[in-house]
């Protein structure tokens, strides 16, 4: 038979009767007439049932990526476990991105100094919760919201003025300042690796490009680049609005503060119940849901904020969870932890089901007994009373302060110290997201890091909560950086997993830009071979330490390129700083009469208060 015309039919329709579902795509007004693009999974058989809403900047369409029948298998591995709970699955692209109308605008800050209009991601949930619960006759009328990292972000914005029909809500790892410990900067010094992300994200309305390489190496990339800012610009960055604000803005200003949702939060908290929930080694986001978690509860708001940490990177709780690198835990901890708490505990508020047993205050996984501790007591780093560790003599370490001393190293920008082995690639996702749990030895054998050290443990050291880099330091320039890593390191040998022998693993690090040691708002110089205090927080943990560990800190200047380059010299504006500003500067760090330097844990004392 002979064919005129196309093969291809105007408008084909494969049957879909058999489906366990349907797909409905709306674009669904604001209060201001900009339509955002929505994707709602309705399974067949809801009725009365509860709606999952997640509002994200990646592309609402991705959300379903299998071409199937069965809903559980047509959604992303985050939303399985929900589809085969029964809910009714919704996805919204935020204003200006993939299908929404709109202007995109980073993060938008909240209505008010930082944006004059009369809309943000607050009013957009809103506005979208009130006309899901109008239009779907399916539903109960009950809204749940979930998301990671920039989606936890859209969570947390909808809990600022909550629809009344959300009834719960989990931000996962979500971005809550980005100055401060979260996706931008860490204490000031900036992650230059979320370059690709600027452009990646602002380029375009759907997914734009990173950035093109001209080395494998990221460590050669970044340090032929010069300052960030060079790199930047090199690039392209010129163009976007977003990198203008940003770069104009390197101090904890106005800017950062008025959008640091931990803050806003407790100054509009909502009734919502929410469980604040982040990775222990969250790569990218590490420092948002326990602080969101700890100003309301600082603020009074207990009964409804509920905080989970779990043994997990960046988001990881919406993939399998067997291991975090060379650690692996007894089961999947994601899908255990979906299934038999965070479910319920949306099913609870959202389909009034009893819950077998209360969320308690603070669900934190212990890394070491490998199973979830159950805490009505967990405290803001605030209320912590912390054992100082001191750093000793010979490179010591112990709870008894050291006789007096100090000890040095020449921190050098021309060959900082890399934050993973060489070579680094930028499209390595795995060593990416368990980097936080990389062995440490690659580092302790540099000149430029100091390594110190307890003598074997004979007794168990549990840390419960953030531990304080509390650093007495000089420098022979005019500005520094400070990093820290608190490490478990394992005996020699490990009879059951070979690769664990000797094994330095990071249990909490940080960085701190020295220009911010008074005022993250007001940097100074650093006065050149004057001691001074250096003192930060590091990430919160449940960490036991055992007989035949040890406990190692090990402090250096440098964590490149994941984050940039301090010149060493002080300039208004690291971003930008020339290729003469780099000098190298001779640290010393006094463990004597110059002051104590230490590490600050919050002990577990009384033994083991965890309920199980
Ligand atoms: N960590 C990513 C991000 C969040 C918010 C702003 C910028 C980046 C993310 O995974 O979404």
């Amino acid at each position: 038979m002979l064919q005129t015309g196309s093969d291809i039919p105007k408008d084909w329709q494969a049957p879909e009767d058999h489906f366990d579902y349907t797909r409905r795509e709306v674009m669904i007004p604001m209060r201001d007439g900009v339509k955002l693009h929505t994707v709602i999974a309705m399974p067949k058989a809801a009725h009365a049932a509860p709606i999952l809403l997640e509002r994200t900047p990646y592309d609402a369409d991705h959300f379903m990526r299998t071409h199937s029948p069965y809903l559980a298998e047509a959604v992303w591995s985050g939303n399985k476990d929900w589809a085969n709970a029964g809910y009714i699955l919704v996805w919204q692209d935020v204003r200006g991105k993939y299908g929404s109308e709109g202007d995109y605008v980073m993060t938008r800050p909240p209505r008010g100094p930082l944006n004059p209009t009369d809309t943000d991601d607050t009013t957009d949930a809103y506005d979208t919760i009130e006309w899901l619960v109008q239009n779907l006759p399916e539903s109960n009328g009950t809204v749940g919201m979930i998301g990671s990292s920039y989606d936890g972000w859209t969570v947390a914005m909808a809990l600022l003025g909550p629809h009344p029909a959300l009834k719960v809500a989990a931000p996962e790892s979500p971005m809550i300042d980005g100055w401060m410990g979260d996706d931008w900067y860490h204490h000031g010094a900036f992650r230059q690796v979320g370059l690709d992300y600027f452009s990646g994200q602002t380029s375009k309305q759907a997914a734009g490009k990173g950035i093109a390489r001209a080395h494998r190496d990221d460590y050669t990339n970044f340090l032929e680049a010069g300052s960030a800012g060079a790199y930047a610009l090199a690039n392209g960055f010129e163009q976007l609005p977003w990198w203008k604000r940003f770069a104009a803005h390197p101090a904890y200003d106005a800017f950062w503060q008025l959008q640091a949702l931990d803050k806003l939060l407790a100054q509009h908290p909502s009734a919502v119940p929410t469980m604040w929930l982040q990775g222990i080694w969250d790569q990218e986001d590490i420092y948002g849901a326990v602080h969101a978690w700890e100003a309301l509860i600082e603020a009074g708001h207990t009964q409804n904020n509920h905080l989970v940490m779990g043994p997990w990177w960046h988001s990881q709780i919406n993939r399998a969870g067997w291991n975090m690198g060379p650690l692996k835990w007894p089961g999947d901890t994601t899908a255990q932890f979906r299934q038999r708490v965070m479910i319920p505990w949306f099913d609870h508020h959202l389909r009034g089901t009893q819950l077998a047993e209360p969320l308690p205050r603070a669900l934190v996984y212990n890394t070491v007994a490998e199973r979830w501790d159950h805490f009505d007591d967990w405290q803001p780093a605030s209320r912590q009373k912390p054992t100082p560790l001191y750093l000793q003599k010979d490179f010591g370490l112990g709870f008894e302060a050291s006789a007096g001393g100090s000890d040095s190293y020449v921190s050098d920008p021309a060959k900082p110290v890399p934050y993973l082995p060489r070579p680094i690639l930028a499209d390595d996702k795995d060593r990416w997201r368990t980097s936080l749990v990389a062995d440490q030895r690659f580092a302790e054998c540099r000149p430029d890091v100091l390594a110190y050290m307890t003598p074997v443990l004979t007794e168990t050291v549990t840390v419960r909560g953030a531990p304080i880099a509390d650093l007495y330091a000089r420098a022979t320039g005019s500005d520094i950086d400070f990093v820290v890593k608190l490490i478990d390191v394992y005996p020699g040998i490990d009879p059951l997993q070979a690769e664990l022998g000797g094994y330095q693993l990071p249990v909490s690090l940080d960085i701190f830009r020295g220009r911010y040691r008074d005022s993250f708002s007001d940097p100074t110089t650093v006065p050149p071979d004057a001691v001074q205090r250096y003192r930060f927080r590091l990430p919160s943990i449940n960490h036991t330490f055992r007989p035949g560990h040890r406990i190692m800190v090990q402090i250096q200047s440098s964590l490149f390129p994941l984050y940039d380059r301090n010149p060493q010299t002080y300039v208004d504006n690291i971003l930008f700083a020339k290729p003469a500003d780099y000098r190298k500067a001779t640290v010393t760090i006094e463990h004597g009469k110059d002051g104590q330097s230490a590490v600050l844990l919050p002990l577990a004392r009384g033994g083991d208060t965890s309920t199980r």
